[in-house]
């Protein structure tokens, strides 16, 4: 090939290049607000009946609440690890907190959502708790500009636990302000850069710690809640008594009190009161972000995602925290509003956070992805009735997992225990109807669901060494 043919090639491939990798200024931006351990008690979704969110309801009444949202993995790190890369834990094989995004073999080669808005011409930015361990080793090059990743203050003493409880769950009024907050100045950093103008789109990814534990908010958010008049889950003394026990036994990793330990101490109406505080203070954050976008020159312009990694016990099913496979631990928030949507109706259909990653590519007009395993939302954006075929899986450890379909929550242990509730009749998942003969045919329909091969679990030597000394 003579000189000028190659420099023919190359001005053709490098035109080529810069219109599939360069957008103009029309090209949407993304805002993605993570929440952590935020369960269905918000205004939206009416899991309790005081709880007081104005600015994420504001948002639900601006685009579509998927009402019927679950998470791929009920515990922080692999849930987070999962809408980031777009792929099940049954794929990538983190169950629980131990592993990073970037340690994980089976996502040697899939990019984070971040990294491939990035290659495809985004300015990306993230700020707090986005990936549970952060963008580390070869994951740090998707984020353009860091927005802080600041731990919230912590008391000097003990507030209110028990003093066997672990560190991380006590909670109380503190510090005295907002602005002491590190998700207040956090909000307050990304309600800054949202003031600037900027010649490439954008992908900004925020993460806010509260709700998750400890539950410390500044007085005024208690302020909101007469901890004696709060509405407090129903806990029928029976309802574990047709749930198959292995459940729990596994769940070796969690560090939450018991639902004993909690009555034990007379700790449930303060523990409430607290997570009703710390979700009403994060929607102040929330409020912050979305107060700077509206009034900024990228209002028009910008999809907003907001999610929570998973959902909370609060003592339903005698159970505090997360990593079950129960409509409280799988359920989340899941909002998405922005240039093209119309206000409407929620989406009821089932949906998976793996769907957000899919979502955005196809509204942004990126290239599709091939590592993806969850399915766009865009048909449901359109109109929410749209039917989805497929439910949403939840895996919670190796061989464990929940399938949701608008209805019904089929559950199967390793073991091959079950658990079935009919959500129409029974939205607290109250009565167990997998021993019943005449719902075969709905658990054969979704049975055909279950993952067809798992990863199993992946853990780092040390981790394997110290379970095997054991
Ligand atoms: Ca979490
Ligand atoms: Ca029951």
């Amino acid at each position: 090939m003579c000189r000028c043919t190659v420099s023919l090639v190359c001005i053709v491939f490098g035109m080529l290049w810069s219109c599939s990798t360069c957008y103009g200024a029309e090209q949407p931006n993304v805002v993605m607000i993570c929440i952590d351990d935020l369960n269905d008690w918000t205004g939206f979704l009416g899991g309790h009946p005081d709880v007081s969110t104005p600015n994420m309801d504001a948002l639900a009444g601006q685009g579509r609440n998927f009402s019927n949202s679950h998470c791929a993995v009920p515990v922080c790190s692999s849930s987070r690890v999962s809408v980031m890369s777009g792929v099940a834990a049954t794929t990538h094989g983190s169950y629980e907190l131990g592993p990073r995004y970037d340690e994980l073999p089976a996502l040697n080669d899939v990019p984070t959502m971040q990294r491939y808005f990035k290659d495809h011409g985004y300015y990306t930015l993230a700020g707090g708790k986005v990936l549970h361990h952060g963008f580390t080793g070869r994951l740090a090059e998707a984020i353009d500009q860091s927005l802080g990743r600041e731990k919230g203050r912590r008391p000097k003493d003990v507030m209110n636990r028990p003093a066997r409880w672990s560190g991380a769950w006590d909670w109380g009024r503190y510090p005295d302000e907002d602005t002491q907050m590190a998700d207040f100045k956090l909000a307050q950093n990304v309600a800054n850069f949202l003031d600037s103008d900027f010649k490439n789109p954008f992908f900004l990814s925020v993460g806010f710690f509260r709700p998750h534990v400890p539950l410390f908010a500044p007085p005024s958010w208690f302020q909101k809640y007469d901890i004696e008049a709060i509405w407090l889950p129903h806990i029928p003394s029976w309802d574990l008594d047709d749930v198959p026990k292995n459940f729990l036994n596994i769940n070796s990793y969690a560090v939450a009190p018991t639902h004993a330990e909690v009555l034990k101490h007379g700790k449930q109406r303060e523990l409430t009161q607290a997570y009703l505080a710390s979700i009403s203070f994060v929607d102040s954050c929330v409020g912050l972000v979305i107060d700077a976008l509206r009034v900024s020159t990228h209002a028009k312009n910008t999809y907003v995602v907001l999610w929570s990694d998973h959902g909370f016990h609060l003592g339903e099913k005698k159970h505090w925290a997360k990593r079950t496979l129960w409509e409280e631990s799988t359920r989340v928030p899941l909002l998405i509003s922005g240039p093209s949507i119309s206000p409407g109706t929620p989406c009821e259909q089932s949906v998976s956070l793996i769907d957000i990653y899919p979502t955005l590519i196809d509204l942004c007009g990126l290239p599709e992805n091939k590592k993806l395993e969850g399915v766009s939302l865009v048909s449901q954006l359109e109109d929410s009735k749209t039917e989805r075929e497929r439910p949403a899986i939840t895996s919670s450890y190796f061989g464990n997992h929940a399938i949701r379909s608008q209805f019904w929550r089929l559950i199967t242990y390793e073991d091959g225990a079950e658990e079935l509730y009919d959500h129409r009749s029974d939205p607290d998942e109250f009565q167990n109807l997998a021993n019943d003969p005449r719902h075969e045919s709905t658990k054969n329909r979704l049975r055909q669901w279950l993952p067809k091969s798992e990863e199993p679990e992946f853990r780092k030597k040390s981790e394997r060494e110290k379970r095997l000394r054991k």
